[in-house]
């Protein structure tokens, strides 16, 4: 009978266990399939897929990234605070991130990123929107393969308050939150578009910085309550701005494992009222 301590043994044995870490994992209090999974390892395998070897080809923070669910045990990826995210999820400080593929509305991203088991993407650091826009592509894996002809815009889970703001409010006045709870302000980190239309400060954008319910010289505008992240109009720098929420663009979602199900569903009194809040 053959050991464990033999090596085609210790190959086989990997190869049988290693599709358990591959996929999504079931939440016990939802039904749902949601990242991340579970599994910290470094894999290496001979003639296999090996994290050296293809950290020796990209980088290790990529590897960290885009191959977490094979290398977040890796010392390297441990160092960079990697967890283990599912396939064509990103890993970044701690939680999962994924851009769908599909151009989507606000509603319906929203709901993509609970199905999930996560929201639309709180941007909560300049460092987080650097990654947001890293990973706001139409490719699978931008960031072993970052490619401008692919960078696109997406929904962020940034929305005004409900309740407040009209057309009238000037910027400055408008209060936006974001879907994890915290808001533009607790986050000391803000990135509207300044000059709407040809990046910011520089060339004849729109006088009218976002967000600008839609104002521009020749209209009025209107009440706009949702926000879109890295338009082309402004080079895809990654800047925010606000749009009708029928807009199609891609959903970018983000899942913090530590959030139960039950809080990702539960809404702070007087915050995001739309239904279906939960469908
Ligand atoms: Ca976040
Ligand atoms: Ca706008």
């Amino acid at each position: 009978m053959k050991t464990l301590s033999s090596p085609l043994a210790l190959l086989s044995f990997a190869l049988v266990h290693l599709p358990d870490t591959y996929g999504l994992i079931v939440r016990e209090d939802s039904g749902r399939t949601s990242p991340p999974v579970t599994v910290a390892q470094c894999v290496e395998t001979q003639g296999g897929f090996s994290c050296n070897a293809v950290a020796s080809q990209s980088t290790w923070e990529a590897v960290c990234m885009s191959k977490s669910r094979f290398c977040s045990g890796c010392t390297q990826c441990v160092a960079a605070g990697a967890i283990a995210c599912p396939e064509n999820w990103f890993s970044f400080q701690g939680h999962c991130y994924q851009t769908s593929m599909q151009k989507l509305s606000y509603y319906a991203s929203r709901n993509l990123c609970q199905s999930h088991g996560g929201r639309l993407i709180s941007i909560n650091s300049a460092l987080e929107n650097a990654m947001a826009q890293r990973i706001c592509h139409t490719a699978a894996d931008p960031i072993t393969y970052p490619k401008d002809s692919t960078r696109t815009s997406c929904w962020i889970g940034l929305y005004e308050k409900p309740g407040t703001g009209t057309v009238q409010t000037p910027q400055n006045e408008q209060i936006w939150l974001w879907l994890d709870g915290t808001t533009v302000t607790s986050n000391g980190y803000t990135n509207w578009a300044e000059w709407p239309g040809l990046g910011n400060h520089d060339g004849q954008g729109n006088h009218y910085y976002e967000p600008n319910n839609q104002k521009t010289i020749a209209s009025a505008g209107f009440n706009v309550r949702h926000a879109v992240f890295n338009k082309a109009e402004g080079g895809f720098k990654g800047f925010w701005y606000d749009n009708p929420s029928e807009t199609l663009v891609h959903a970018l979602c983000e899942v913090d494992p530590k959030v139960t199900v039950a809080a990702l569903h539960a809404v702070k009194p007087g915050w995001e009222t739309k239904i279906p809040l939960h469908a």
